[in-house]
């Protein structure tokens, strides 16, 4: 895709320009960002999700035992025939695991890096249902999918920003509304991070958000320095073979800090382990033990299963990307890594882009041994199986 190519999605502009004055800045109202859009899925087939244990789901229901009253599924069936008429909300996280043709929705995102994407979470609101006006620290395009829904805008919030008490919701104490507007199926709406934001469904609607990743500053440093400990004897420490005679012996010196800043810059600097990390940590699945693999198979088995015309899927709960330092290929895997040979780049973009792997379009790389080697370890470790027939 050519990032200076018009967008319907982005309402005309191209993906270039809406990076540069929208992504992580202001929102944007897209008016048929997706023309004539028909829901893949209904408000039955999402409730059928909640009744299942591997979904993870929450209702709200505003006037419930509680002022916006939270519960967690699964969910029993009966649970929602007993819902009030109005104002109670159905959220499903992670969707585009459970139901490809909502994954393949993501298809229309993809001038933004897949590693950055969280996941496709759907909600059904009854007539007036609302999560209450809020703030989310992770960037967000809300796709109407059936039914209307008012979507309000306000203030730019923090971790200061005020909260009602008493709420399982991070609902805000105050909400100072700038804009408004009604979105209908195929519109959407883009908010940047911590830009308040309340929706309320003006009929039965559903509403898809696409969620981005992005991990706190907190989470990079203690994540990181977890992963580079691995990496470092106990021998290796604070040393000072350049020590002066102490002036007071109780002062901490800053030749001592000095000392300190060169130990952590030696090993922060190192950019292999750094990206070797941020990799594994950007696609560990949200839900790792839906990636199981065939830990037994044998790279013979896969070989004879292809030319037997199976077909290889990546697992919907897998992620991967990949990178590269020097000469040599980095691929990531569900929270793994491991280092290739540069030649199999084309497989490896091949592997993290394809619907489908089959002889068709593996070809050559199944006569390769580093190639074989990589597809074998890949349905080991469940990133990707064969697609049942
Ligand atoms: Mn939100």
């Amino acid at each position: 895709m050519n990032s200076d190519t018009p967008l319907q999605l982005l309402g005309g502009i191209t993906a270039r320009e809406f990076l540069r004055d929208y992504w992580q800045k202001k929102p944007l109202l897209i008016r048929q960002a997706i023309p004539d859009f028909e829901s893949p899925i209904d408000a039955d087939e999402l409730a059928g999700l909640a009744l299942e244990e591997e979904v993870e789901s929450r209702l709200v229901i505003e006037h419930g035992e509680t002022p916006w009253e939270m519960r967690r599924g699964p969910f029993a069936e009966d649970e929602f025939s007993k819902l009030p008429e109005r104002e109670w909300t159905l959220l499903v996280q992670a969707v585009d695991q459970f139901v490809p043709e909502v994954a393949e929705l993501l298809e229309h995102f993809r001038f933004l890096p897949s590693w950055r994407i969280d996941d496709v979470m759907m909600s059904f609101a009854a007539p007036g249902g609302s999560v209450g006006p809020h703030f989310d620290n992770y960037d967000v395009f809300l796709l109407q999918g059936h039914g209307k829904r008012n979507w309000k805008i306000g203030q730019m919030c923090n971790t200061d920003s005020p909260l009602m008490p008493h709420t399982d919701l991070r609902i805000l104490a105050d909400f100072e509304g700038t804009d408004e507007w009604v979105l209908e199926p195929g519109d959407m709406l883009y908010l940047p991070p911590r830009l308040a934001h309340w929706g309320v469904a003006v009929d039965n609607c559903l509403t898809y958000s696409v969620g981005f990743r992005a991990p706190s500053a907190a989470e990079v440093l203690t994540h990181f320095t977890d992963f580079l400990s691995q990496f470092l004897s106990d021998e290796e420490r604070y040393t000072d073979a350049d020590a002066q005679p102490a002036a007071d012996p109780h002062q901490i010196q800053h030749d001592a800090l000095d000392r300190l800043k060169s130990l952590l810059a030696e090993h922060m600097g190192d950019e292999r382990l750094l990206l070797t990390w941020f990799g594994q940590f950007m696609t560990e699945p949200r839900y790792p033990e839906l990636v199981t693999g065939l830990e037994e198979i044998e790279e013979d088995d896969v070989l004879a299963s292809l030319q037997d015309g199976a077909v290889l899927i990546r697992n919907p709960s897998a992620r991967l990307a990949w990178s590269e330092v020097d000469d040599d290929l980095l691929l990531f895997a569900s929270g793994q890594s491991r280092y290739l040979p540069g030649k199999l780049r084309e497989l490896l973009k091949m592997i993290c882009a394809a619907d489908a792997l089959h002889v068709d379009n593996l070809g050559k790389w199944l006569n390769d041994e580093d190639g074989r080697g990589l597809l074998c370890e890949l349905i080991k470790q469940g990133s990707l199986g064969f697609a049942d027939e």
